[in-house]
């Protein structure tokens, strides 16, 4: 670990990291105690990623956390109620007890983009954001998290060769904690560094030692002081490894001890208060001082997740659909007649029709509308509908049986290779052979 930050800095990343813990055991204890509604994911071992990240962001920067970045909200001023109450269903949670993990953000005030399960989706999302802001004239930078399982997944390729071409002012940082699941990434991924699909986008990245926390932090403010500076985006690969199982329902014993054990020494906590005492920056006060402020924090935080009430039996059917604008303020910007730009004025005649087609009847007595062998009977080569030609070219004549070079195979197949019209049941059954 190198020096080069201010104490309180240093003195900040024990505090974050130390609290993340903190908030991640208790919630531990409350999941034991069944008051924990979701599923719980730890971020134990990790927690040098999510701080030291976050913690190079400033107030007006956007960011979007995954489930094992409990840490970055933190950080970014998300009380540990919040955290509590969220994974408690309680109805003084962010999402007023509708969600039972960490599917929360704050739009206003912290600018915190809520996490999306769907892996890889926060990147297109937080590139939007990027560019939003950029569009505004605000020199912000956006910030989300990925795993190396989700680094495999389409859209973040899509993302990231979007932010990549639009520039966006966008940090991605790819938690490489060795398993997706029970995946190991040597089972997923043929590189040796994740950080090397940056090369695809032609941006910079870094890969850092994920139990480092200053490293993490003096790279990820590096990176973000490029983004800002209008370098575009940048994907920095933190090595790091899950201590526990995907989620508490896992006891991932398919982890080879060896592996376990390399990185249980290599707790970043612990790490770090060994070059914060050497930097005579943490003595056995001061982090009693910090240990005695962080329970006395969090049991009054947990005190009062744990008396807020569950929300009300009726509050369940309110606030699932969007009822404009009781839900939201916001609202389209016509730049044309509405009624020029939707149905029916702009519904486009279909360009070639199957007579029948929609009329049948489903068992209810209601149209089944796309059942072919409902449609009525009409004979074999009526003329139904004209094919434009463009089209009649698509519908190229269904492959024959094995040729038998006689006349008459020659000219049938000649025939049948001219499919003018398409006609009812018998075109749609030659059409799907
Ligand atoms: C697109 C998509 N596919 C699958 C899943 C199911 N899923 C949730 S977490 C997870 C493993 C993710 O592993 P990784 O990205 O390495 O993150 P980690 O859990 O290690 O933090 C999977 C497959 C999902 N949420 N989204
Ligand atoms: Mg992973």
């Amino acid at each position: 670990m190198k020096k080069a930050l201010t104490r309180q800095q240093y003195l900040d990343l024990y505090y974050f990291m130390r609290l993340n813990r903190a908030v991640e055991d208790t919630m531990v204890k409350l999941f034991r105690q069944n008051k924990i509604v979701g599923g719980l994911y730890s971020s134990l071992g990790q927690e040098a990623v999510s701080v030291g990240t976050a913690y190079a962001l400033e107030k007006k920067d956007w960011l979007a956390p995954m489930i094992r970045n409990i840490g970055a909200l933190l950080v970014k001023g998300v009380p540990p109620r919040d955290v509590f109450m969220q994974h408690m269903a309680k109805y003084d949670s962010p999402t007023k007890g509708k969600d039972g993990t960490s599917h929360f953000g704050d739009l206003e005030n912290l600018h915190i983009v809520s996490p999306i399960s769907m892996l890889g989706d926060l990147i297109p999302v937080m590139t939007g954001v990027a560019i939003a802001g950029r569009y505004l004239g605000q020199k912000i930078v956006a910030m989300t998290w990925i795993g190396d399982g989700g680094s495999s997944t389409g859209v973040f390729h899509e993302g990231m060769n979007f932010a990549a071409v639009q520039k966006a002012p966008f940090v991605l940082v790819l938690e490489n904690n060795q398993w997706a699941y029970s995946t190991p990434v040597k089972r997923q991924v043929p590189l040796e560094n994740l950080a090397d699909r940056a090369k695809a986008y032609g941006i910079p990245s870094y890969v850092v030692d994920g139990n480092d926390v200053v490293e993490v932090y003096t790279t990820a403010k590096e990176a973000v002081d490029r983004a800002r500076n209008g370098e575009g985006p940048i994907l920095i690969e933190v090595k790091t490894f899950r201590r526990l199982g995907h989620a508490q329902h896992d006891p991932a014993e398919y982890v080879p001890k060896e592996m376990r054990a390399y990185w249980e020494a290599r707790d970043p906590i612990a790490l770090y208060e060994k070059f914060l005492s050497a930097e005579k920056l943490l003595d056995a006060n001061s982090k009693k001082q910090i240990d005695e402020k962080i329970e006395k924090l969090l049991s009054a935080e947990r005190d009062f997740a744990e008396n807020s009430p569950l929300p009300p039996a009726e509050f369940a059917a309110q606030g699932v659909y969007c009822t404009g604008d009781d839900c939201h303020k916001v609202a389209p910007k016509w730049e044309r007649p509405i009624a020029e730009v939707t149905p029916p004025k702009s519904s486009v005649p279909a360009v070639w029709t199957v007579k029948g087609f929609g009329s049948g009847k489903a068992s209810g007595s209601g149209s089944a509308p796309i059942h072919f062998g409902d449609t009525e009977k009409h004979e074999e080569n009526s003329k139904d509908t004209e094919v434009p030609e463009a089209v009649a070219e698509t519908i190229k004549a269904p492959a024959q049986p094995r040729p038998v070079k006689s006349k008459s195979a020659k000219a049938t197949a000649k025939k049948s290779a001219k499919p003018a019209v398409v006609s009812g049941k018998s075109a749609a059954r030659k059409a799907r052979r």
